[in-house]
């Protein structure tokens, strides 16, 4: 018996070394699912994590990726992962808040100024404490990554001013603060999930979305938008998801191996995200999109309109979680 238990561990070490060459018999095989192109540092941070786990876990853990909303949209593939039918997932905060409503903290329009900022906050305990928030619902939260700052693009004319936005079909997530932040900018704002954003601009459904430059390139939407206007009203993260059963039946040092990786992955993703961004804007200028920046005076109105929707979402939020955030930020600043 001895002598078995400890040709096993040396298996394992030894598969550990050589993951991809030696995965053992007894490999469980899981998806992690994700919404955006392959070829969005979405997608290459996904095939980073799945090599990763592969070699922490010594090939005990074999990760199969699924882009381009595959296996459903973030709110479906969460599900999935509180049923137990798929293991892990990665998509935007906001389309957390019909499971953990304080995750529309991320949704306060003009919340952070910079990354440093939001990497602050997510990376400490505030972005802790919202994972925490999500075990009773049957999810665990293992790392933060980046979406980015969103930017507006329409069919119709370019947003210049508040009044712009005015009478556009306008398509937000599936958050009630994007909901009303635009409705309270004018627009006609219709929540609709991600997969079905394209169909609904070629259609002219909607004349117009808001999403960070690499998701305007990698979902090809300049193809049917014209105008980009810098508006960068708000800064979204994703979040690596695990289902809570298949996260239970692990033993300690795989679930620490699968952290460490979605950890690492991370990494990689942000640095990825925020190199592309400074090409991107002249990419999606050579494809035909019209860009425009928007002056200080007139980001200045959006911002104060904005106001009563952080206001609003205040009072309903939990309260010493905001109050940790503001100090938190206040830190984050001064440290600068
Ligand atoms: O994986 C992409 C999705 O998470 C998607 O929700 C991202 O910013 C997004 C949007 O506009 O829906």
């Amino acid at each position: 018996m001895k002598s078995l238990i400890s040709r096993r561990n040396f298996a394992a070490l030894a598969c550990s070394a050589l993951a991809s060459l030696c995965a053992p018999a007894w490999a469980a095989d899981v998806k992690f699912g994700y919404g955006t192109a392959e070829e969005h540092s979405q997608g290459t941070a996904a095939r980073k994590f799945a090599e990763l786990v592969a070699q922490k876990t010594g090939g005990r853990i074999s990760v199969k990726t699924f882009g381009s909303a595959k296996l459903g949209s973030d709110v479906q593939m969460q599900s999935a992962l509180q049923g137990g039918t798929q293991e892990f997932m990665v998509g935007a905060t906001s389309t957390l808040v019909g499971t953990v409503k304080d995750f529309a903290i991320f949704d306060f329009p003009f919340l952070f100024s910079n990354t440093k900022e939001a990497d602050a906050i997510l990376d400490g305990p505030v972005g802790r404490k919202l994972m925490q928030k999500l075990e009773s619902r049957g999810l665990v939260g293992l790392a933060y990554w980046e979406n980015g700052f969103r930017n507006t693009t329409t069919s119709r004319r370019p947003i210049q001013k508040l009044e712009d936005f005015q009478g556009l079909k306008f398509r937000v997530m599936q958050s009630k603060v994007y909901l009303d932040l635009f409705s309270g900018f004018g627009a006609n704002a219709v929540p609709l999930p991600f997969p079905e954003l394209y169909m609904a601009l070629e259609s002219r459904t909607v004349d117009a979305q808001e999403n960070p430059l690499a998701l305007i390139d990698s979902q090809k939407f300049y193809e049917v938008q014209k105008y980009l206007s810098l508006t960068a009203h708000s800064y979204s993260p994703f979040i690596v998801l695990a289902s809570k059963k298949f996260w239970d039946a692990q033993p300690k040092d795989v679930q620490e191996a699968i952290t460490a990786a979605a950890r690492e992955a991370g990494t990689l993703q942000r640095k990825l995200s925020r190199e592309t961004n400074e090409t991107l804007l002249a990419s999606l200028k050579a494809r035909g999109m019209q860009v425009n920046e928007i002056a200080p005076a007139e980001l200045a109105r959006m911002r104060e309109r904005s106001q009563a929707v952080t206001a609003k979402y205040s009072q309903e939020l939990d309260q010493s979680l905001l109050a940790e955030l503001q100090s938190e930020l206040n830190k984050a600043r001064a440290a600068k």
